[in-house]
């Protein structure tokens, strides 16, 4: 018989026009994400960029997939390979790669097909602050956002820096599709609160995926 008491079911919530968050979709898989996530970070090990400005991230980041998020001294692009290594980024996992589709899918992004996925690791204190996401090559595909491990409070803002932002507790599980007009969004993640994450201890995972070229 069907329990519906044993546990919630994902469920969506829209934030504006193109941006849905899709509650604890991930939560049934979330163990195999966070194996694969140890799994490439064995080989490609999170790192603290220095941004063009000089300053070293909070967050520690990797990438798997065709292209990775990279900085230099003028900016961002994508890159094949990782800096830190001078190897190209592994293969992105089919899991990843199939949720990813199917959380686009099911916010109304058909042919979604991502070529990179960039792996924040927020530590107590971490924060990312109100940026857009422009060095995509086409900004008409979607950004799809999987948060893992302790809580963040997310901000999304508007279209200018300086716009009303609106405050998201992202949590362990929940996935977020962001597209259409809301692609240009300012957003950010204020600083990460100390806690212990019985999955991920002391850390929040964010993947985003993303197609750069
Ligand atoms: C809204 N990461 O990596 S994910 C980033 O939680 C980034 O690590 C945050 O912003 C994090 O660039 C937020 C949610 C997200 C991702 C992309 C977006 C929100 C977005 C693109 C446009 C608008
Ligand atoms: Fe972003």
């Amino acid at each position: 018989m069907l329990d519906l008491f044993s546990g919630e079911a994902p469920w969506s919530e829209t934030l504006a026009d193109g941006a849905q968050v899709q509650r604890r979709r991930a939560l049934a898989v979330a163990d195999e994400l966070l194996a694969n996530i140890d799994a490439i970070a064995k080989l490609n090990p999170f790192y603290h960029r220095i941004t063009p400005g000089g300053h070293r991230m909070s967050v520690a980041m990797t990438n798997c997939g065709d292209f990775g998020w990279a900085t230099h001294a003028r900016g961002y692009h994508y890159s094949r390979q990782d800096q830190n290594s001078a190897q190209n980024w592994p293969a992105m996992p089919a899991l990843f790669y199939s949720l990813a589709v199917a959380a686009a899918e099911e916010a109304g992004f058909t042919g979604f097909n991502p070529d990179a996925c960039l792996i924040n690791r927020y530590e107590p204190g971490a924060r990312m602050t109100l940026h857009q996401d422009k060095d995509e090559k086409d900004l008409r595909q979607p950004v799809v956002s999987i948060s893992l491990g302790l809580p963040a409070i997310f901000q999304f803002g508007g279209f200018e820096r300086d716009a009303a932002t609106q405050r998201i507790l992202l949590e362990h599980g929940d996935i977020v599709v962001w597209g259409g007009s809301s692609r240009l969004r300012y957003h950010g993640v204020l600083p990460l609160k100390a806690d212990i994450h019985p999955q991920c201890g002391a850390f929040r995972y964010n993947l985003t995926f993303r197609r750069a070229f």
